[in-house]
């Protein structure tokens, strides 16, 4: 989907919630202090499918109560539901550019971080190339050269003349989910 789409997608979402927020405070005239609580739980299931995230409810939370106080601090005219969508779209919308790296992954078949991040990549479109550090020494070389240590899963990230190695399961997914999801 493209940043439009889902721009719009999201200002809608937000119309929505807020909508129904003003329906269930009607007695107080819309007023509630823990307005992030209750948007982050209505908001947590669609706004993780439009991003490909998977929020937990304190992540929304957070992020609601960021979009807002950065909303406020730029006194813009434009709506606070727009001003909420850029602020979602910027930091967790799959990137709109064509992905240029070469990923490859050490690991271990025996490993169950690696298994978190290669049942990830069955539902992912990307190719990355799997380097078993038990079957070839090399790679567990190379690994140990880079890190000081032969921990897997990390995934190494190239392009060009850059070189990145990204260690701890939980990171690689999101990293990989947010750049091919
Ligand atoms: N927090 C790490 C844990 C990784 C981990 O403990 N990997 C084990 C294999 S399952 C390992 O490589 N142990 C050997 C070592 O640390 O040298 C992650 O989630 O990726």
């Amino acid at each position: 989907m493209t940043h439009d789409a889902l721009r719009q997608q999201m200002i809608s979402l937000f119309k929505e919630t807020a909508e129904a927020h003003y329906r269930a405070f009607a007695a107080t005239d819309g007023a509630d202090p823990d307005w992030p609580i209750w948007y982050a739980d209505h908001l947590r299931q669609p706004v993780s499918d439009a991003l490909g995230v998977d929020f937990s409810q304190s992540d929304l939370v957070f992020c609601l109560m960021t979009a807002d106080l950065e909303h406020t601090a730029r006194e813009s005219a434009e709506a606070w539901q727009t001003s909420y969508a850029d602020h979602f779209i910027e930091r967790f919308a799959p990137s709109e550019e064509p992905q240029t790296d070469t990923l490859a992954l050490y690991m271990t078949p025996s490993c169950p971080f690696c298994r978190i991040v290669l049942n990830a990549l069955e539902n992912l479109d990307v190719d990355v190339e799997l380097r078993d550090i038990f079957a070839d020494p090399d790679h567990r070389d190379n690994l140990v050269a880079a890190r000081g240590r032969a921990t897997v899963p990390v995934l190494r990230i190239t392009n060009g003349d850059e070189d990145r190695w990204m260690p701890e399961s939980r990171d690689i997914v999101r990293y990989l989910q947010r750049a091919y999801g």
